[in-house]
């Protein structure tokens, strides 16, 4: 996935649109995935097109080298780029997992930092609500290996900050309206029992082993 770049296809959902069920219904999990993800891959691929140059770059460059993007599509790239990315790892991170919450490295930096597992997702959950608007919540882990919750609006995504990105919460509407209307909370409450701790714990092992963001 990391060296793929234009053209850009839509990743396959790693498991059933119903594997999330009765967290996150079928329905949302098809438009969320076959439609809007679809639409940031094709909208991506769209303003590359009359780039060459622009081509070569992996997601993680396009997101992390703003700077040399044309005025003329910087914007669109960095919300489709970061679209893609961010939803990527949203849907990689969650499946059906017997074990519901992590067992290793993580867990021990988790508990150093915030406590307790509660705590933890009581502060992920209270970050994410915090976020005015479409945008997402985050446990990302910084250069120095230290944990950080944090929200990005829109789909900007924390590597363009410097942070490694570990679990991304989608806190945009469409994650949610079909099954919980307003009710962003209950979403929340529900979404923990989402996420696949294996992994998540996978993932955090490729920062270590990349050393480096
Ligand atoms: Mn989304």
């Amino acid at each position: 996935m990391e060296r793929e770049h234009y053209k850009f296809s839509l990743l396959p959902l790693p498991y059933d649109y119903s594997a999330l069920e009765p967290y996150i219904d079928s329905e949302t999990i098809y438009l969320h995935h076959d439609r809007h993800l679809k639409t940031y891959v094709e909208n991506l691929n769209l303003a590359l097109q009359d780039y060459p140059n622009l081509k070569k770059l992996t997601l993680e460059e396009l997101i992390l080298n703003q700077r040399i993007l044309p005025d003329k599509i910087r914007q669109n790239i960095i919300n489709n780029a970061g679209g893609v990315y961010n939803h990527n790892l949203y849907f990689q991170i969650m499946g059906k997992c017997s074990i519901k919450e992590p067992q290793g490295m993580l867990k021990k930096l988790i508990l150093k930092q915030y406590s307790s597992m509660e705590n933890f997702k009581a502060l992920l959950k209270k970050t994410a609500l915090s976020q005015f608007g479409s945008g997402w919540g985050w446990l990302t882990v910084c250069r120095s290996g230290g944990l950080r919750i944090i929200s990005t609006a829109n789909q900007n995504c924390p590597i363009s900050m410097n942070l490694f990105p570990l679990i991304p919460l989608d806190v945009w509407e469409h994650a949610y309206y079909l099954k919980y209307q307003n009710r962003r909370t209950d979403y929340i409450d529900n979404w923990f029992n989402v996420i696949n701790w294996g992994i998540v714990e996978n993932h955090f092992d490729t920062f270590y082993k990349k050393g480096k963001i």
